[in-house]
């Protein structure tokens, strides 16, 4: 068991390396799935006995040089990081290109969005390619390898014929679409994809819909059956299952009292004394319904006129994926229509609508969520999202309400949240203004009920859950091709 090695793969190695000048500085990234993969190798004894070292490998976004001097750079780390690299050209239209232009857009049920470029397909398979022969270099059989996301849908099957003896998982953290979504791609292409997928053991998804959609893809475009969610392929034994990705709970509910956070909140309640907050967070994209959620503001300010200079709303959206059209478009699109809301809505006195296009520190942030009075989620498509997980982990006091989109694969869990159609913009609305006159035994209700599933099921819960059931279908593997 010792000698077994994990490899977590992913487009991006878990850090950013900045150049200033002639200093280069390397800052660990502190994303959720590098959360789960550490407080699985520190919490559970028998994991952290399993493997005997951990990979990382990805793309360090900067050039060999560079890499090789960051990495005399690098903290002292569990992880042995394996750098993968690409000319600029295929990475951008591997990243910008096919993975974000084509597979993002699709995926999220945005077909107009959506580009079909036989190049940028290629460089994809390029790409992955890179990401292969990085790991065969280092990998022997035996080895556990989990796949991440929907950049790397080929790789598991790359891998599998060159070492067919590897253990091999492939989680996607965004949605699996339906069958007639995704045979608008190329034929060629959704073969090739799913075939691609199926090299791993074991194929993860946030839900069941998202599950039940790739099993219908594949029984659809590759004639492939499953019994009880498993497929038998080229001799092989492949489980596909549901593992909605969680938070450090921990981590958000202990926040609540940390000093800065205290700091923060009582800074921003101070501020805003006397009015109602509603607060959102989220990276710039077209699939997270900021401007549908924008709009059910105006709505409800229109008809609540009581409300005018007793309610703000905090918006905050962290700039992403700058090199496509798509998301700069939006930028200029949610910049008109908060300016056009705060100048005709707003007086001297009052700003309807406080916007920062910029991060906040995990301490702003969980200050946020704890001096809100309302939590605004309303994405078009979203594959979990961890926003509405970790609000209500922070909400120590049990206050505030959760206004979320049946749209995120979180509104599957999070069933005492005021769910809402995002398309629907009345609705929103009306659970605006539901949500801010909530009775407080009802908040409080509401949120426990959610507390209790975060706490039970929290991300160390959801890697757990993982490799147990990689293993397991790997043991049913192997007796399956000893018969
Ligand atoms: C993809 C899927 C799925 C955001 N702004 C700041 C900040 N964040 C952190 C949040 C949260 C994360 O980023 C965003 O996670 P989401 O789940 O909401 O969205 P995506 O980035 O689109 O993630 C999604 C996820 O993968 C996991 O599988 O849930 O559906 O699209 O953790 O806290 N953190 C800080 N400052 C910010 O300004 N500190």
């Amino acid at each position: 068991m010792k000698s077994r090695r994990l490899f977590i793969i992913s487009n991006r190695l878990p850090m950013t390396i900045q150049k200033e000048g002639n200093e280069l500085t390397v800052i660990p990234s502190a994303g959720g799935l590098i959360t789960a993969i550490n407080n699985y190798l520190k919490n559970s004894k028998a994991n952290a006995n399993e493997f005997s070292e951990t990979f990382w490998v990805g793309m360090p976004c900067c050039n060999p040089a560079a890499w090789t001097e960051a990495a005399k750079k690098l903290p002292r780390s569990k992880y042995t990081y394996l750098p993968v690299f690409t000319s600029s050209k295929t990475y951008d239209q591997y990243y910008n290109g096919f993975s974000n232009s084509t597979i993002w857009p699709l995926f999220h049920y945005f077909p107009s969005f959506t580009e079909y470029n036989t190049e940028n397909y290629h460089c994809y398979v390029q790409a992955n390619a890179a990401f292969a022969k990085a790991l065969i270099k280092y990998a022997r059989p035996g080895d556990v390898i989990w796949i991440h996301d929907y950049h790397l849908l080929p790789l598991a099957q790359m891998l599998r014929t060159a070492l067919p003896e590897l253990t091999i998982g492939f989680f996607l953290h965004i949605p699996f679409p339906s069958y007639e979504i995704f045979r608008l791609l190329p034929r060629k292409w959704q073969e090739e994809l799913l075939y691609g997928m199926l090299g791993a053991d074991l194929v993860g998804f946030h839900t069941i819909d998202y599950t039940a959609h790739f099993l219908q893809c594949v029984r659809m475009i590759l004639g492939l059956e499953h019994d009880m969610h498993v497929i038998e392929h080229e001799n092989r034994l492949i489980k596909v299952d549901v593992f909605p990705i969680s938070i450090d709970f921990d981590h958000f509910n202990n926040g609540y009292d940390h000093e800065q956070v205290v700091q923060t909140r009582t800074l921003i309640q101070e501020k805003f004394s006397h009015k109602k907050i509603i607060f959102s967070v989220d990276r710039l994209d077209y699939t997270k319904g900021v401007s549908n959620r924008l709009r059910a503001y105006e709505l409800f300010l229109q008809r609540n006129p009581q409300f005018k200079e007793k309610v703000v709303f905090i918006l905050v959206i962290v700039p992403s994926r700058e090199g496509i059209s798509k998301y700069t478009e939006r930028k200029k699109i949610f910049d008109e229509m908060i300016g056009k809301m705060n100048s005709t809505m707003g007086n001297i006195h009052w700003q309807p609508i406080i916007y920062q296009y910029n991060s906040v520190s995990f301490e702003e942030m969980v200050g946020l969520y704890t001096a809100c009075d309302l939590a605004l989620i309303t994405p078009l498509r979203d594959g979990m999202n961890l926003v509405a997980k970790e609000f209500v982990a922070s909400r120590k006091d049990k206050k505030g309400v959760l206004v979320l989109s049946e749209m995120a694969g979180a509104a599957r869990e999070l069933t005492s949240a005021l769910t809402i159609n995002p398309n629907d913009v009345d609705e929103v609305a009306d659970k605006i203004l539901e949500g801010l006159e909530m009775p407080e035994d009802e908040k409080m209700q509401r949120l426990e009920a959610m507390r209790n599933r975060l706490k039970q099921y929290d991300v160390q819960a959801w890697a757990v859950d993982f490799f147990n059931q990689l293993h397991q279908i790997k043991e049913k593997q192997r007796a399956f091709q000893v018969k």
